[in-house]
């Protein structure tokens, strides 16, 4: 290995620290074992409706398919919880009000780590010259938990999520494939879930089918997100008041006693996701929607989205007249989806 190149990857690491990425480290992209489980995980068709999981093929899994050449993985991670888990708590436990993920309440994060990763390449082409290099943050087939934890950055835990010893789990991953034959860090830090299943028990649709082993058809983050149809009538029952994504299995993790607050200003919680009552949500218009969601992650699932998963919240939620007025409100909506699932919660108060 050359010095310059020892030297580059401490500079990588700088750099990286610099640009607000918690933690940072570099590996080969060999992943042999994770895309032994991504083929079961496909073969028993866990990926539900998600086809852009399945499209790719051994692209996810092998870099060079996806980038020929690539030699090494810059992996990154990003804190972004916005506030103490005490409100994330008692959010969920308001079932008047609707629970958003915490990592969407802030601005959409693949426009934040994508442009940090791209100022990353540009100090990095400055100090050594013309590189091939390609950024990634989810938005491209690449196994990123199991690529992270190869690069040092944590381990998967038994709910299928990364997590760290000195930060619990709540950061984004993003990467860099490169070219250059920089020195690789350690890899993957030992495993520390030990005889825990919190995560696992908690679940509230027994989703983590065996540890490490996640059916997403029935993750409500799945089912709140990624679903575009009909919510399985088993299964909305479950959900409570969550109506965007999920956050139980890492609430419960004791590892996030450890989480460290995000310093990013761009993940602070954006007023009114925080406190939403579920009846004002189910009055936006659309109008209403795009603008209170502009710039977020949330955006992606459209109103008519939200309105089914309102619904099904309220469907759940504590019966009283706010709760039925807001609910006949839309029982004449134009969307199918979204009159047989106010349809279904107005049953449930009946
Ligand atoms: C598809 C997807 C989803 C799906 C499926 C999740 C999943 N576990 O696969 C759904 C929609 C459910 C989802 C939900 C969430 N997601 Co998501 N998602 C992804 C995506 C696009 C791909 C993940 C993937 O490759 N899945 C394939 C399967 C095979 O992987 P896996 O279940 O993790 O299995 C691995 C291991 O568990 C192990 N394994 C599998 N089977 C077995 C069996 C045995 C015996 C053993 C030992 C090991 C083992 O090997 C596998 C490969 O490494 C990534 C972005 C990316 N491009 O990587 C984000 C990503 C994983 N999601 C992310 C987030 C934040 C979430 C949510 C927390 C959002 C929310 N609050 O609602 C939840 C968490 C739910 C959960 N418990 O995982 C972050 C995770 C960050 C972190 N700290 O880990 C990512 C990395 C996005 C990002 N760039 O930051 N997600
Ligand atoms: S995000 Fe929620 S539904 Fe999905 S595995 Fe975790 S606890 Fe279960
Ligand atoms: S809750 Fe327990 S089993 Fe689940 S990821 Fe955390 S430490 Fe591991």
């Amino acid at each position: 290995m050359s010095e310059s190149l020892a030297t580059l990857a401490r500079n990588i690491h700088q750099w990286g620290h610099a640009l607000g990425f918690d933690r940072v480290g570099i590996t080969d992209p060999g992943l042999e074992e994770d895309e032994r489980h991504l083929l079961n995980w496909l073969g028993r068709g866990w990926h539900g409706e998600m086809d852009y999981m399945a499209r790719h093929g051994t692209r996810r899994s092998r870099a060079a398919e996806l980038m020929p050449g690539t030699q090494r993985v810059i992996s990154v991670r990003m804190n972004y919880l916005p506030h103490a888990l005490g409100e994330a708590r008692s959010a969920l436990e308001d079932p008047a009000s609707g629970y958003i993920s915490r990592y969407a309440l802030g601005r959409d994060y693949h426009k934040v780590l994508r442009s940090r990763l791209k100022r990353l390449t540009r100090r990095i082409e400055k100090a050594a010259g013309v590189f091939r290099c390609r950024v990634f943050t989810d938005s491209a087939p690449v196994l990123e938990k199991a690529l992270a934890q190869k690069a040092g950055l944590g381990w998967i835990g038994k709910h299928t999520n990364l997590l760290a010893e000195d930060s619990g789990s709540w950061f984004f991953i993003g990467e860099i494939y490169t070219n250059l034959p920089l020195p690789a860090d350690q890899p993957r830090q030992q495993e520390h879930c030990g005889e825990c299943q919190a995560c696992i028990d908690v679940c509230p649709t027994d989703a983590i089918i065996a540890p490490y082993q996640l059916d997403a058809r029935r993750c409500i983050s799945y089912l709140t997100i990624e679903l575009k149809g009909s919510i399985p009538l088993s299964l909305r029952p479950l959900i409570g008041n969550r109506i965007y994504g999920c956050d139980d299995c890492q609430l419960v993790c004791p590892w996030n006693r450890y989480a460290q607050l995000s310093a990013e200003p761009d993940f602070r919680a954006r007023t009114p996701l925080t406190n939403l009552a579920l009846t004002q949500a189910m009055s936006w218009s659309e109008e209403t929607f795009l603008r209170h969601t502009e710039g977020s992650a949330m955006r992606r699932i459209g109103h008519l989205q939200w309105l089914r998963n309102v619904a099904v919240a309220l469907g759940n939620a504590p019966r009283t007249e706010s709760v039925i007025a807001a609910l006949r409100a839309r029982a004449t909506h134009p969307s199918e989806m979204v009159r047989e699932h106010v349809d279904w919660a107005l049953q449930r108060h009946s």
